[in-house]
C-alpha cells in the first residue's frame, strides 16, 4: 500500500474521521452561500484542525473563491485542497541526514511512540544503507533500553545503553563519542516520556539538547517531537512547550490508525511552522511513512 491507501485506511477506521464529514460538506451543498462557510468551519474544527486554524482556512478559501469566481462546492474542495497543502508546506518534508554524522533527538510525552518510531526510522535507514546508531537516554526503566534494544537488533542497528537510572546526559554523550569512532552516518536518540509541564525533567531535555549541539557542531540535527494524533488538540499545547525548550524542528504524529482525525496534522504545521515529517499508522515497521502533503490532503478530503 502507498501512503494515499495507508493513510486512508487509518484514518476511515474512525467514523468520524475528516475524509467521512468533511467530503460530506461538499456533497451536501448545491451552492457556495454563508451556510456553507458555517458547515465547513464547522466540520474543519471538528476535525481537530482547531479553531484559530479552521478560521483561517475558511477565510482564506473565501478570498480564493471570490477572487477566481468559483461557483460549485466541488471547485471549492479543489481550492480548499490546494489551501490545505500550501498550509502544510511549512518546512522540507525530510528529515535533514546530510552530514555524518547526522543527529536526531526524539522526545515527547510518555506512550506516544518515542521508541517505536526510533525503531521505525532505524529500519528505514538501515534498509538504504545506512550505519545506524540508537541511544539509550531513556534510563527511567532498564525496560526502556531493552525495547530499543530489540527495535536495534530487528533493523541491524548499533546500540549504546547503560544500567537503569544513569544520567540521561552522560549516556548520551558517550553514545555520541562512540558513534563518531565508529564512523556512523544516522544517531537516533531516544528519551524518556516527559510531561511538558514539569520543569525538572524539562530542563533535563535541554541539557541533552545542549550536549548534542556542543558535541555534534555544525552536524545537521534534528529534534523530533512525537505526538499522539489521538490527543487532539492537546498536542498543541505539548508541541509549544517542547519547542521552547528543546527547538523542535519536526513532527512525526503517530496513531492515525486509531480515533486520531488527522487534522491535528494541519494544526501542528500552520501554528506552530513546524514541518510533519513522519505520520505512523500501525506498529509494524513499514507502517511509518515520510509525510506527503498532497496524499495526505487527498485522503482527508
Ligand atoms: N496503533 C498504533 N500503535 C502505536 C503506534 N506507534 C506506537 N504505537 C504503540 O504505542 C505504544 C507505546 O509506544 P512506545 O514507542 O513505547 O512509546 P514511547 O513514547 O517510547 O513511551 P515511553 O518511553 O513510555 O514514554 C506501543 O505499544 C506501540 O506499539 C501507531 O502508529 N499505531
Ligand atoms: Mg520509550
Amino acid at each position: 500500500m502507498g501512503f494515499f491507501e495507508k493513510i486512508k485506511a487509518g484514518l476511515t477506521k474512525t467514523r468520524d474521521a475528516l475524509s467521512g464529514t468533511l467530503g460530506g460538506v461538499f456533497s451536501g451543498f448545491s451552492q457556495i452561500d454563508d451556510d456553507f462557510y458555517d458547515e465547513l468551519e464547522e466540520n474543519l474544527i471538528l476535525a481537530d484542525l482547531g479553531v484559530e486554524t479552521s478560521v483561517k482556512a475558511t477565510e482564506k478559501l473565501r478570498a480564493v473563491i471570490k477572487e477566481q469566481r468559483l461557483k460549485t462546492p466541488e471547485e471549492a474542495k479543489a481550492a480548499l485542497k490546494e489551501i490545505l497543502v500550501e498550509m502544510l508546506s511549512v518546512g522540507s518534508p525530510a528529515l535533514d541526514l546530510s552530514t555524518k554524522p547526522a543527529v536526531v533527538l526524539v522526545i515527547g510525552v510518555n506512550g506516544v511512540g518515542k521508541t517505536t518510531t526510533i525503531g521505525k526510522i532505524a529500519t528505514r535507514l538501515v534498509k538504504e544503507g545506512k550505519r545506524v546508531m540508537l541511544i539509550a537516554g531513556d534510563t527511567f526503566r532498564a525496560a526502556a533500553a531493552d525495547q530499543l534494544e530489540i527495535w536495534a537488533g530487528r533493523a541491524g542497528a548499533d546500540i549504546v545503553r547503560q544500567h537503569e537510572g544513569a544520567d540521561p546526559a552522560s549516556v548520551v554523550f558517550d553514545g555520541i563519542q562512540a558513534a563518531k569512532a565508529r564512523n556512523v552516518d544516522v544517531i537516533l536518540i531516544d528519551t524518556a516520556g516527559r510531561l511538558h509541564n514539569k520543569t525538572n525533567l524539562m530542563n533535563e531535555l535541554n541539557k541533552i539538547s545542549r550536549i548534542t549541539e556542543r558535541e555534534l557542531p555544525g552536524s545537521a540535527r534534528e529534534v523530533l517531537l512525537v505526538l499522539d494524533g489521538t490527543t487532539g488538540q492537546n498536542g498543541l499545547i505539548q508541541a509549544k512547550q517542547f519547542k521552547e525548550v528543546a527547538g523542535v524542528t519536526a513532527v512525526a504524529l503517530t496513531k492515525l490508525d486509531g480515533t486520531a482525525k488527522g487534522g491535528i496534522v494541519i494544526a501542528v504545521s500552520d501554528s506552530l511552522q513546524i514541518p510533519v515529517k513522519f505520520v505512523d499508522v500501525g506498529e509494524q515497521a513499514d507502517d511509518l511513512m515520510p509525510f506527503d502533503a498532497k496524499d495526505f490532503v487527498d485522503a482527508l478530503l
